[in-house]
């Protein structure tokens, strides 16, 4: 789809002139580019995985190979894919071919469930799903099929299924097996630079989640930005902590980073500490990404198991808010410098730089990745800009922050000002030197440690347990996560208990980091002077010590 297509608001004519004048956008596509970097480096490492490597040259097959499968199978340039894989090479093999044939991958999370992956399906039109067999005692096959069913009858229904791993019985294409395809006829039908690349998923505030859409030109940038801000080079090895689908992990600079500077990616198959630092030193890490509760982790597994840390130059954290407490014991504790990164699927990326002052490193979240990003923090009541240093909320603009969610509706464009700046829902500060405090946020989302929680998808659900008369979900303040979802409800006598609550939502497919951690009881919800349910006070009277009533 050209970036003009019906399904999604590019950036207007002048901006998208401006970029590529700049230089922001190159011009190329991800196909393209992994071209270049294996004619640059064929024989660096590109990717490892365990006991198994790619070159750069491997990798470039790799992606020729699963284009020219996925390919044969009837996926064509334009058809979204979901691709819902953990941290393995195929993740990176799979993503690359879809980018050579210019179908779209749709990034779910290993953790999506049944809800998820239907509703991602439903509002992507997705044709494809590429799935791992098991990971984590949870079999993605069983999912599989039941998205199947679910999009049976649709106008868009899902046409095919790749396992990586073990299809057994299910049906689905083995990955391993996929057909080849001599001519390479996927080739001629390649993307342009402007056309969508991938559609990530947002954290939702109203409704369900939206889609991100984000083409070659506008992705590319983001994660050489993010390699310029960290001084990525050929011999920067990046390890894969976090989920790889995640924006973060991906793109910031993340795994895309480090291939554009010829560097090596190691994926961590899971993302306790103790595989961490045993991958630090056996590949020589130089960089990675954490979320603000691996923090503490890290630090009793480091005092614990002293590992050689010497390889790394910098660890970024970002995602929910890091405690300044953390921040200031982060590098006395364990020896290597910290970089704070406040970044959204939806575009802009602020960091905190190398060579920032102390006091910058451990109490902001960092300022724009790139000259060309436009922020502005303004009263979320009547939009004005607030004085300088005042929190307000955030708006930015830029060449990688979308201008409209794909196929969105009316609520998804109020997101966005009359001249294109998207509302991040934060509330910030921002010092003279450009570096963003965040210190609150008006958007109805749960940040669960790093996972977002949009609170009305999960009230959605709550009201649809039959003795459920009204629902909202709101954080409450949790010393592991940051803050956890817990679920206030009125309801009819006799009332459900707690357990049933969450078996029901189990029940209905929702993934199980948006389970209330709690469920409080109340006779009448606290409303607004407009009649709202007033989230605020909920929050105040759950946050110091849970009263219950009812
Ligand atoms: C406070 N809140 C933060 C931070 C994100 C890099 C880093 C993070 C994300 C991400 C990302 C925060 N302190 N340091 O995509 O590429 C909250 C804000 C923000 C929302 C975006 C990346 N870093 N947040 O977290 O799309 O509320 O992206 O608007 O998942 O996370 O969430 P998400």
């Amino acid at each position: 789809e050209a970036p003009d297509s019906p399904q999604w608001t590019g950036w207007p004519d002048d901006d998208a002139r401006r970029y590529r004048d700049a230089g922001f956008w190159a011009g190329a596509t991800f196909g393209d580019l992994l071209r270049d970097w294996a004619v640059r480096h064929g024989e660096r490492t590109a990717l490892v995985d365990g006991d198994r490597r790619w070159t750069y040259r491997q990798l470039d097959h790799a992606a020729d190979r699963i284009a020219g499968g996925l390919h044969r199978l009837g996926l064509r340039r334009g058809d979204r894919v979901i691709v819902q894989l953990p941290n393995r090479a195929e993740f990176v093999e799979t993503w690359f071919g879809l980018q050579r044939l210019g179908a779209v991958p749709v990034h779910a999370m290993p953790g999506h469930r049944r809800a998820e992956i239907v509703h991602l399906a439903a509002l992507s039109g997705a044709a494809g799903y590429v799935v791992a067999d098991r990971h984590t005692g949870f079999d993605y096959r069983r999912l599989a099929h039941e998205v199947l069913d679910a999009r049976r009858t649709a106008d868009e229904p899902l046409r095919h299924v790749v396992v990586v791993g073990d299809p057994v019985d299910s049906g689905f294409t083995r990955y391993a097996e996929l057909p080849t395809d001599p001519d390479g006829d996927h080739v001629d039908a390649g993307p342009s630079p402007g056309d969508l690349a991938l559609l990530l998923l947002s954290g939702g505030t109203t409704g369900m989640p939206k889609l991100i859409p984000r083409t070659h030109d506008d992705y590319a940038y983001n994660a050489r930005v993010g390699g310029e801000v960290c001084g990525l080079g050929p011999d920067d090895v990046y390890l894969a902590v976090l989920p790889i689908a995640f924006n973060f992990t991906l793109a910031c600079p993340g795994v895309l980073g480090t291939l554009m500077a010829g560097g090596t990616v190691v994926v961590a198959p899971n993302p306790s500490p103790a595989t961490a630092f045993r991958l630090i030193q056996r590949e020589r890490v130089t960089f990675t990404a954490l979320n603000p509760p691996l923090v503490p982790y890290w630090f009793s597994e480091y005092a614990d198991s002293r590992p050689d840390l010497s390889s790394l130059r910098f660890v970024q954290v970002g995602s929910a808010r890091l405690a300044d407490d953390l921040a200031r014991r982060f590098t006395p504790t364990l020896g290597v410098r910290l970089q704070q990164v406040y970044g959204m699927a939806e575009g802009l990326i602020n960091y905190t730089r190398l060579d920032d002052p102390d006091d910058l490193v451990c109490t902001t979240q960092g300022r724009p990745g790139s000259p060309a990003d436009e922020v502005r923090v303004v009263d979320p009541g009547d939009g004005r800009p607030v004085a300088a240093g005042e929190p307000g909320e955030l708006l930015t603009r830029g060449p990688y922050t979308l201008r409209g969610y794909y196929r969105g509706d009316a609520a998804a464009a109020a997101s966005f000002t009359a001249d294109g700046f998207y509302r991040t829902g934060d509330l910030v500060r921002q010092l003279p030197s450009g570096h963003l405090n965040v210190v609150g946020r008006v958007k109805d989302q749960i940040n669960r440690g790093g996972e977002k929680i949009a609170a009305t998808e999960v009230e959605g659900h709550l009201l649809a347990h039959p003795a459920v008369r009204q629902a909202a979900l709101v954080g409450v303040p949790d010393e592991q996560w940051g803050e956890a979802p817990v679920a206030v409800l009125v309801c009819t006598q006799p009332r459900p208990a707690a357990a049933e609550l969450v078996a029901f939502l189990r029940g209905r497919g929702l993934a199980t980091y948006k389970l209330p951690d709690r469920v409080e009881y109340v006779d009448a919800m606290p409303l607004t002077a407009v009649g709202k349910i007033d989230k605020k006070a909920l929050a105040a009277r759950l946050a110091p010590a849970a009263v219950t009533t009812g």
